[in-house]
C-alpha cells in the first residue's frame, strides 16, 4: 500500500496550514510501515522540513511532479547526495519557465505576476506562510506560481502559447502553476509506483488524497481516490471509472475522513 497526499487543502489545512486532524492517521500509517508520499505544488525546501516534522521516511514529489526526491532505500542507480537524497528533475527549469513567461507576456502584453515578481514579502503576503516559510516556497526549481490578473479570454491564449512552448498550466488553491508538459502529479506517481515495482517485485494498492485542479492526474491515477471538499469553487470533475470517495469535511479533517472511509 502506497498514500499519495497533496498538502495545501488536503493534510494541510488551507488557512493555517495545521495538520493536527490528521495525527491520529499518520500514527497508524507509521505503524502500519505504509509509505505516505507527498505530492504537491510546494518546493522541496518546503517539503523537507515537513518531512522532518512528520518523521516520514518516504520519498516526496515538489513543484506538481516537476520533481521527485528519493531516500537511499528507494535508489536503484541514483546516487544520494550528502544528505541521502537523490533528486530526479522531470520537468523543465525554473530558468527556462520564466524566460518563456516573460517572452510572452512582451510579446502578448497579458496581466499576471508570479513568484519571480514578488519579494519574499509579497510571497508572504499572497499565501499567509511566514517571512521564513516565504523564502522556501521562493526557492522554485521548476515550476512557477503565478496569479492571473487579466481576462478569461487571455488565459485561454495563455494556456495555448505555453503548450506551443512545450509548457503547461495547472491550477492550485491559491494561484495558477506554469511547469514543463512532461511533469504533473500523475506523471511523478506513475514513476514512483513504478520504481516499488522494481523494488519490491509487486504492484501496490495505491490511495491519493486531494484537494484541486492540479490534483485531478493523480486521483485519476489512483486505486482508491478521495477528493477533498475544497475551498475554490471551480468544479472537479474525476472520470466515472474512478473509485473514488468525496469528503464532507475540509483540509486535514477531510483527508482523515478519506483514510476512514477506504482503510479504516
Ligand atoms: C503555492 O501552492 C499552493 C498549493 O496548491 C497553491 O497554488 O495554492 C506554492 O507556491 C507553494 O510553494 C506555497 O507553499 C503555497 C502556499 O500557499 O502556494
Ligand atoms: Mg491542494
Amino acid at each position: 500500500l502506497l498514500v499519495f497526499t497533496d498538502l495545501d487543502g488536503s493534510l494541510l489545512d488551507h488557512a493555517t496550514y495545521d495538520y493536527t486532524p490528521a495525527m491520529t492517521w499518520l500514527e497508524r500509517l507509521r505503524e502500519g510501515a505504509v509509505p505516505v508520499i507527498i505530492n504537491t505544488s510546494k518546493t522541496a525546501a518546503e517539503v523537507m522540513v515537513l518531512h522532518q516534522a512528520l518523521g516520514l521516511d518516504a520519498p516526496f514529489i515538489a513543484e506538481n511532479g516537476a520533481s521527485i526526491h528519493l531516500p537511499a532505500s528507494w535508489c536503484l542507480n541514483e546516487t544520494p547526495d550528502e544528505r541521502g537524497w537523490a533528486d530526479i528533475v522531470l520537468g523543465e527549469s525554473y530558468r527556462r519557465i520564466r524566460d518563456v513567461l516573460e517572452a510572452i507576456r512582451a510579446t502578448e502584453g497579458f496581466q499576471f505576476r508570479g513568484f519571480g515578481d514578488f519579494s519574499i514579502d509579497e510571497v508572504a503576503e499572497h499565501t499567509g506562510l511566514d517571512i521564513h516559510d516565504a523564502e522556501l516556497a521562493h526557492l522554485r526549481e521548476a515550476s512557477e506560481p503565478l496569479i492571473w490578473e487579466d481576462t478569461e479570454e487571455a488565459l485561454e491564449r495563455f494556456r495555448l502559447l505555453l503548450i506551443g512552448a512545450g509548457l503547461s498550466l495547472t491550477q492550485g488553491g491559491r494561484f495558477y502553476h506554469v511547469l514543463g508538459d512532461n511533469s504533473g502529479k500523475g506523471r511523478a506517481m506513475a514513476w514512483l509506483v513504478d520504481r516499488y515495482h522494481l523494488l519490491k517485485g509487486q504492484r501496490p494498492l495505491t490511495v491519493g488524497l486531494g484537494d484541486g485542479p492540479n490534483d485531478i492526474p493523480m486521483l485519476e491515477s489512483v486505486d482508491r481516490a478521495v477528493l477533498i471538499r475544497g475551498e475554490h469553487d471551480t468544479p472537479i470533475r474525476i472520470v466515472e471509472t474512478v473509485q473514488l470517495y468525496t469528503t464532507t469535511q475540509k483540509g486535514p479533517a477531510g483527508w482523515s475522513e478519506g483514510l476512514d472511509h477506504w482503510l479504516g
